[in-house]
């Protein structure tokens, strides 16, 4: 199997982490896969964006909109060599988030794509897409900046302009088990 480069994104509670590691497992079945996660909040970048997302810092939009694209563009080389030398990735949000959050706060879109033009592009975007209730039901938001059901309402809005002939909408309800099994059917492996 060619290296593949497939991003899932999602709202708050629409259960990427999960479905993710199942992805990576079932992947790799048939080759080398990894899964990256952004933000990475590991990095000297993440950490500042790690900071501003749990309010211990503030920073302004167009400021917080170019760090997590920097956070991005920091780990291209990275992404690059892995899809070079055959290792398929699944990647745990990208560029869609960075453009969705950020637009709904009221920033235009094209200026908040423009940042990440050049990055990789993804073979395959799996969105997940969770009902508000059942998103209650899992527990509800957290306590990090972003997770308000009407920021979520309008972040959802905007990943809908977004959306793309390659993306597979997913409605993320369902049992975990049976998401996996739709995500699979999107990637037809
Ligand atoms: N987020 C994530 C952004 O606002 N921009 C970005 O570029 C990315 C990658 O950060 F609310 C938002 C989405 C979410 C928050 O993400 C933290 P995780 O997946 O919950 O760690
Ligand atoms: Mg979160």
């Amino acid at each position: 199997m060619k290296a593949k480069f497939i991003i899932v994104e999602g709202l708050d509670r629409a259960g990427k982490s999960s479905q993710c590691e199942l992805l990576v497992k079932e992947l790799s079945k048939s080759g080398p896969v990894e899964l990256l996660k952004f933000p990475d909040r590991t990095t000297a970048v993440g950490k500042m964006i790690d900071a501003y997302l749990q309010s211990k810092s503030d920073l302004n939009d167009q400021a917080i909109h170019l760090l997590f694209s920097a956070n991005r563009w920091e780990a291209v080389e990275d992404i690059k060599s892995k899809l070079n030398s055959g290792v398929t990735l699944v990647v745990d949000r990208f560029s869609y988030s960075g453009a969705a959050f950020s637009a709904a706060k009221g920033l235009d879109l094209g200026w908040c794509k423009h940042p990440d033009v050049g990055l990789p592009e993804p073979d395959k975007v799996i969105f997940l897409d969770v009902s508000e209730e059942v998103a209650m039901q899992r527990g509800g938001y957290g306590n990090e900046r972003y997770e308000k059901l009407e920021f979520q309402r309008k972040v959802r809005s905007i990943f809908q302009q977004l959306r793309e002939p390659n993306w597979a909408w997913i409605n993320a309800d369902e049992s975990v088990e049976n998401v996996h099994q739709r995500i699979v059917q999107a990637l037809g492996v």
